[in-house]
């Protein structure tokens, strides 16, 4: 019996699995002070505009995983959970979590240590995982120039742990970037010296303890291009788990270099850019995305691990910009068709707008998380179909996509054995067909093949081309219908264009996916955590 434990254990151990781990993944952002507070109401208020705090809680989340589950997230991104200043700034209060006080605390708003502890246990037995927000880079401070540390600090108390006062003002001068200042006269992040042996060690047993402590999976890293490459090395090993960094620039080589020098895994920053370009307009031309998918790949050591995503907490809702509500499920599909980790930014699902920062962060209970609408379904699907293509292909995650043009409005990804069309025609565009090769499908002659999204059956022709209509401007992600598992099983629509289904049947999909990948997910969380 010990021989085998022994047998079993050994290889999740290495680091290479918490990597194959990270990219099975599928993570669902939230604001912790924003998402769920224990009552629930949906009618308490919460003035996004003046940036209070609103009261989410970590017992909130415990109270809502089911929703998040339910849409075919196993991953929980929740906002940094240290002490953070208190008070009202000229930028509002410390809600999101970011304006770090003394790191050793943590921010007893959102709850205990207890309730935290509470809510690992509470993902690690529904299968889920834990991902935390960290900062290294900064403190806050309600003075820039004049500020001087107390032992209010903690470890961070002498003017010895900081970079002397200068603000970021030009954002190519890394030098400038890795050690002057973020912020302004409202709210000061003074920046931590990094470079300091004291200070990185106390962040390497910082980081031990914070994942020990609260059994996290899962780090999301924030203000990573602030920080010199040469620090995180040693840091993520001390982590000892999986990362996603935010390097907020638009240029592949500076992102990647962060993969190829410093281990971290990138959100997709360059993507993020001619992604939302390509579906801002039923004008919107692929030829810019397909052309920075290249640059990614060439300039990533691993596009596979990057972080994909459409909306975040700092940048305005693409929501906000483009109503049409085709072109926001094609621009929304991408993340969860191609390369990269696919992240949901909270509030997607419920069809939120919110423009820029603080507007994006809208309490999510004023929605009464309605697991019945047709965005939280779609959301499912795309999940669904995702965890179906791993469960039909080992390879699925590791295979790096193709992306072609088949016109200027049309994009085709091929991610074996996935399939997917995307096109920027819009709700009321054009719906003439498009016709898919055998020589980039790879599918057999007469195949039948699923449609994800709706459930449609279409099939091959004898030359194994496939013909499939675009409705209303919808995206397609397909499947060939013998690898589809459990996705669509209740569906009863077949060799059909109208993709007619039924919401009990979709249901039906994303709980089947669900229970297939729990035994798997359940080893990996093991694995992960040892
Ligand atoms: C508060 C208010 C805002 C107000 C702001 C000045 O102060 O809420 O209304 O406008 C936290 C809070 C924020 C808060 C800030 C500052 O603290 O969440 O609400 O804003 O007090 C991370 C987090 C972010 C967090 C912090 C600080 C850092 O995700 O939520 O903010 O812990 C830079 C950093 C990046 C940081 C971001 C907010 O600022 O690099 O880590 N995000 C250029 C620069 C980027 C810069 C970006 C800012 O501008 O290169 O470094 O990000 O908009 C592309 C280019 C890019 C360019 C973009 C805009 O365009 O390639 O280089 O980015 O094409
Ligand atoms: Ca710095």
């Amino acid at each position: 019996m010990l021989a085998l434990l022994h047998l079993l254990c050994l290889p999740l151990l290495s680091y290479a699995l918490s990597n194959d781990a990270m990219r099975q993944r599928r993570v669902y952002q939230l604001v912790t002070d924003r998402f769920a507070s224990p009552s629930n109401s949906s009618s308490a208020p919460c003035n996004v505009a003046s940036a209070p705090y609103c009261g989410g809680t970590y017992k909130g989340i415990v109270g809502k995983l089911d929703y998040i589950k339910g849409m075919g997230f196993d991953t929980v991104w929740i906002s940094p959970v240290v002490s953070n200043i208190g008070g009202t700034t000229g930028h509002g209060q410390a809600y999101h979590g970011y304006w770090t006080l003394d790191p050793a605390k943590l921010n007893d708003n959102f709850g205990t240590a207890d309730d935290l502890k509470a809510l690992s246990a509470a993902l690690h037995a529904k299968g889920m995982y834990l991902m935390v927000d960290i900062v290294v880079n900064h403190v806050a401070a309600t003075s820039g120039s004049s500020f001087s540390p107390s032992s209010s600090y903690g470890q961070f108390s002498t003017a010895a742990s900081y970079h002397p006062f200068c603000w970021i003002t030009d954002y190519t001068n890394q030098t400038q970037v890795e050690q002057c200042w973020l912020g302004d006269d409202q709210v000061a992040l003074p920046d931590l010296n990094t470079d300091s042996s004291t200070v990185s060690a106390y962040w390497n047993a910082w980081i031990k303890k914070l994942v020990s402590d609260y059994s996290i999976d899962l780090i999301r890293i924030d203000t990573v291009k602030h920080v010199a490459q040469s620090f995180w090395p040693s840091f993520l090993a001390s982590a000892g788990v999986g990362n996603v960094g935010e390097v907020l620039d638009g240029s592949p080589s500076y992102v990647g270099a962060y993969q190829k020098s410093a281990q971290i895994n990138p959100f997709n920053y360059p993507i993020y850019y001619p992604l939302v370009r390509a579906f801002n307009g039923t004008g919107g031309n692929m030829t810019e995305l397909i052309n920075m998918s290249g640059s990614v790949k060439s300039s990533f050591s691993d596009p596979t691990l990057l972080g994909g995503f459409l909306n975040n907490h700092d940048n305005p809702r693409f929501e906000s910009w483009v109503s049409d509500a085709a072109l926001i499920k094609n621009a929304h599909a991408y993340s969860f068709v191609s390369d990269s980790v696919p992240y949901l930014y909270y509030g997607s699902e419920a069809g939120f707008k919110g423009g820029a920062d603080p507007l994006n962060r809208e309490p999510l209970w004023t929605s009464n998380f309605n697991t019945g609408s047709d965005l939280y379904k779609f959301f499912a699907s795309l999940n669904a179909a995702r965890a179906a293509a791993g469960n039909a292909s080992t390879s699925f995650y590791t295979t790096q996509m193709t992306l072609t043009s088949l016109s200027a409005k049309d994009l085709l990804i091929a991610k074996g054995p996935l399939l997917s069309v995307l096109t920027s025609r819009g709700a009321s565009g054009a719906s003439n067909s498009i016709n898919i090769p055998q020589t980039s499908s790879g599918w057999g002659n007469n195949v039948a093949i699923t449609d994800a999204l709706t459930c449609a059956q279409f099939n091959t022709a004898s030359n194994g081309a496939l013909s499939v209509p675009i409705e209303g401007g919808m995206p397609r992600v397909l499947i060939e219908t013998s690898k589809r598992g459990s996705l669509c099983s209740n569906s009863t629509s077949t060799n059909t264009s109208t993709g007619g289904k039924s919401a009990a049947g979709r249901r039906g999909v994303v709980d089947g996916m669900l229970a297939l990948s729990a035994g798997a997910v359940a080893l990996l969380g093991g694995a992960m955590m040892l």
